[in-house]
């Protein structure tokens, strides 16, 4: 079985460190599944009050939005058992815990080119990519004494997934990514790719500040991480994915994710190398689309490994917002804001990010080929 490394993370900070040779955190996102040491997978079975019946759906009518929460469905609220679900899950999922979140309003699906386009229309918006990194505000996320990048890497760019034509060392994801001038929303995959057809493919290359950007404008705002895997939930308790446990590649199609050896052979079982549009695959139970796989999705939350062991208490938390600060310990000195749901590099043998549990993190400024969002608005 290959060793699949992918995804990834980087914004200019990240960049400008691995342009000057600092160090290559920032390629190292996406890294093999492994039962953390410390810590028993069937924990969450000890949690107290909590079902531990795995796979089963409580009773959910799809409850669709009209007027200002036109796109949207109804997510109730209640408490879930937040974490690890699987012998997959990475040390940062655990230690479950119980949390209670309010009810809210949810896109049914990821913000797609054609409602960014209608933004950026109405504000004249540009986002992180469409600008030219600046040294001066990158400088404060970078250890001091860091060398200032060459001006060819701090030009308007983003980061493009541009698999090899054959087997590579899965040990350096620069190898299938590349930081490509001219990438943008408009341009996900390079100068000379665009949008035509592709009105309800999820926008993608945008930074966490461009989809707050979009938020406040539609207003709505990001997920926080907890109404964010309440919501991936889809009512099942405990489940590994949206659709309950059944692995990904088994029987019908279920989600995008990568299909093949990674990163040169992608058989597109499900049809898709790429993103695909954001109603291809059938919704979870309230009525969500493609919350596992397609494109990665920010939430509101800075990232910390060790968020839940902080909030965990006998009697749940109620609608967790994050820690104040961030860390990530592959980059302590870039914050970085939490992702969720996998994305169409995310392969079952490797990293399974598009479990409900699974975390992901990337610096604010960072856009990425296959990443996106989704938006919620309070009741
Ligand atoms: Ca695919
Ligand atoms: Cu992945």
């Amino acid at each position: 079985m290959p060793m699949i490394r992918l995804t990834l993370l980087a914004g200019p900070a990240s960049l400008a460190l691995a342009a000057t040779g600092i160090f290559f955190g920032w390629l190292s996102a996406c890294q093999p599944n492994r039962t953390p040491p410390e810590t028993p997978a069937a924990s969450h079975h000890e949690m107290p009050g909590h079902p531990v019946a795995s796979g089963v759906r409580q009773a959910v009518q799809i409850k669709p939005g009209s007027g200002p929460t036109a796109g949207m469905v109804w997510i109730p609220g209640g408490t879930f058992g937040m974490g690890a679900d699987s012998d997959q899950a990475r040390p940062d999922e655990y230690p479950k815990h119980a949390v209670t979140v309010d009810g809210f309003w949810m896109d049914a699906h990821e913000v797609t080119n054609a409602q960014f386009r209608e933004f950026v229309a109405a504000t004249g918006y540009l986002t992180t990519a469409e600008r030219k990194p600046d040294w001066e505000a990158i400088k404060q996320q970078v250890p001091a004494g860091t060398p200032q990048p060459p001006d060819s890497v701090l030009v308007a760019s983003s980061l493009v997934f541009t698999p090899p034509s054959g087997p590579v060392p899965l040990d350096n994801a620069a190898q299938w990514w590349r930081w490509t001038a001219g990438a943008n929303w408009r341009h996900p995959d390079g100068p000379n790719s665009g949008l035509d057809g592709k009105d309800n493919w999820p926008v993608v290359q945008v930074s966490w500040d461009d989809a707050v950007a979009y938020a406040r404008w539609a207003g709505k705002r990001l997920p926080t991480e907890a109404e964010w895997e309440w919501a991936a939930r889809g009512g099942l308790d405990n489940a590994v994915y949206p659709w309950g446990n059944e692995p990904v590649d088994a029987g019908r199609e279920k989600a995008n994710s990568w299909q093949g050896e990674f990163p040169h052979h992608n058989t597109q079982r499900d049809g898709y190398a790429g993103a695909a549009p954001v109603k291809r695959f059938p919704a979870n139970g309230y009525g969500l689309y493609q919350m596992a796989g397609n494109v990665w999705e920010w939430c509101a939350d800075w990232y910390h490994p060790d968020y839940y062991r902080t909030v965990n208490q006998p009697g749940g938390v109620r609608n967790p917002t994050g820690p104040d600060r961030s860390y990530d310990p592959q980059e302590p000195t870039v914050p970085k804001r939490v992702q969720r749901g996998g994305s169409f590099l995310c392969h079952d043998s490797y990293c399974s990010r598009y479990r409900v549990a699974a975390r992901m993190k990337a610096s604010p400024d960072t856009g990425l080929a296959h990443a996106g969002f989704r938006c919620v608005k309070g009741q």
